[in-house]
């Protein structure tokens, strides 16, 4: 589908300007020694920062004969360093790995690395270097990138200082995820993806507010959409705005929510207008996958994302996220007073909710199953509730029900967790929704988090989708959910 380049033209002017500043590393005696060939050092920057890296080299003894080849690795998290680029055998490229070799033709000198990287430490291996010199890295600097307004961000404040150092956290995931647009993770994808935005633009709105910058990323997806109408599941800024091939059910629902949260902080009545017709084109679309009101389900990889797991099946969890878009989508209707759609919206939410109730829910397991197996899953139980299918009684009956199951597939990803959290507010249980925060964000906190990851399984710290975790991402922005949390519902200021 062609380019809206009116839409195009309004995103591009709202998205912000990113900001440079220099970070010092920690302890330069740590590094300041001379270095022969096979010796290393390890840098650390005292915080995950996202940026490039600027050395000043030197040598001691003869004059530099020879090129030094050395050897980079970035690191957001120190267990990166336990993996050998080469030795990754995963299924997602590993070009993304922040490991390289470069040749440096002149000592002395300064060297700027072109790349933007994600790290927090750096490790340099001399590969080789003449015998006649010995090589000094006598400075190194980082120069720091985010877009996020740091003046604007207010102290979150509670006796708990557990809960403040996971605000800290979730803060400084979202900063460095801020650039020109709200990336998934600045080392991995370095992208705008629909599902991250939307729980990106929730923990903006309680911290930095940048609020112009979730705009610009809601006309980006409402400029770009794929052949259908659909909103693409991500969109690349460079070389030129593109929106990718990959579609997914949820993600593209998910705009309509991200839209009408704007519109709730805003008020942004032309924004509204704007993009209306690209939400309401996300639900006739998926309409088209639903038959009798229940969502057809499929065996296509990646048709809906949900969340990290393959064995997980989407198709209750997709009928869930499909009612919580159409609420969403009822609430912008009616707020444009566009009263045919809305009543056209109601009328089928309530059969599509019925329907939802009716299929997937087993009475004597007090849950609800989803698929040809019947799997009982999180996912499922939270979305279903999340989109309005149970009242909050009966909700949160289900949701201790699934808690009981030693059965129930469980979640991995930070992502679901922060919907799981949504669906226990949403039964009033207030307790139980921060006690899941503390143990899950607590839980990478412990393990030395700087930034919220990716990916965190409790039971297996060290999982990952793609076949290693050199390729995770360890400052992932669908994890910031403690600062929109616990400022929206725990705090004291
Ligand atoms: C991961 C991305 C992104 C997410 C998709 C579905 O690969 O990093 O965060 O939205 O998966």
């Amino acid at each position: 589908m062609v380019k809206n380049l009116k839409l195009l033209d309004k995103a591009l002017q709202l998205l912000p300007e990113v900001k440079e500043t220099v970070v010092e590393p920690l302890d330069i005696a740590a590094f300041l020694k001379p270095l022969k060939k096979g010796d290393s050092v390890e840098i650390d920057f005292g915080r995950h920062l996202v940026g490039h890296i600027k050395l000043k080299l030197g040598y001691v003894r003869s004059h530099p004969d020879a090129p030094v080849w050395l050897r980079f690795s970035f690191a957001e998290n120190k267990k990166e360093f336990e993996e050998r680029v080469e030795d990754y055998q995963g299924w997602i490229c590993s070009a993304w790995v922040q490991q390289e070799q470069v040749h440096i033709d002149l000592v002395p000198g300064e060297y700027f690395l072109p790349r933007r990287y994600s790290f927090r430490y750096v490790k340099i291996e001399v590969l080789d270097v003449s015998s006649k010199f010995d090589l000094i890295i006598e400075e190194a600097k980082a120069v720091a990138l985010s877009s996020a307004d740091d003046s604007r961000l207010s102290a979150y404040h509670s006796e708990n200082k557990e809960l403040e150092q996971l605000d800290r956290i979730a803060c400084n995931t979202l900063h460095d995820c801020m650039q020109k647009v709200f990336e998934d993770g600045p080392k991995r994808d370095q992208r705008l993806w629909m599902g991250d935005l939307r729980l990106q633009a929730l923990a903006n709105y309680e911290t930095y507010q940048m609020n112009d910058m979730v705009k610009g990323c809601l006309y980006l997806f409402g400029a770009l959409p794929m052949e259908n109408g659909q909103v693409g599941a991500c969109v690349f800024l460079d070389p030129e705005p593109e929106v990718d091939d990959t579609s997914m059910f949820d993600y593209s629902l998910l705009y309509v929510v991200a839209l009408w949260d704007y519109y709730k902080q805003t008020k942004d009545k032309e924004a509204l207008r704007d993009l209306w017709e690209t939400a309401r084109t996300q639900i006739s679309l998926a309409q088209k996958r639903v038959d009798n009101g229940i969502v057809r389900d499929r065996d296509v990889l990646g048709w809906c994302f949900l969340d990290w797991s393959l064995e997980l099946n989407k198709q209750a969890g997709a009928q869930g996220v499909l009612l919580y878009a159409m609420q969403s989508a009822i609430a912008i209707a009616q707020e444009l007073r566009e009263n045919r759609d809305a009543e056209c919206l109601k009328g089928t939410y309530e059969v599509y909710r019925k329907a939802a109730k009716a299929y997937f829910y087993d009475e004597k397991k007090g849950l609800f199953v989803s698929g040809e197996n019947r799997q009982i899953s999180y996912a499922s139980q939270v979305w279903l509730i999340l989109g309005g299918v149970v009242d909050s009684e009966e909700g949160l009956r289900i949701l201790h029900n699934v808690a009981a199951d030693r059965e129930a597939l469980e979640m991995v990803t930070p992502y679901m967790y922060h919907y799981y959290i949504e669906a226990l507010l949403k039964c009033n249980a207030d307790e139980e929704a921060l006690a899941v925060l503390t143990e899950y964000w607590g839980g990478m906190a412990r393990l030395g988090a700087d930034t919220f990851w990716e990916l965190y399984n409790p039971k297996n710290p060290d999982e990952s989708p793609y076949g290693g975790t050199i390729v995770n991402s360890y400052c992932h922005a669908w994890s910031c959910a403690p600062a929109y949390f616990l400022r929206k519902y725990f705090g004291e200021n």
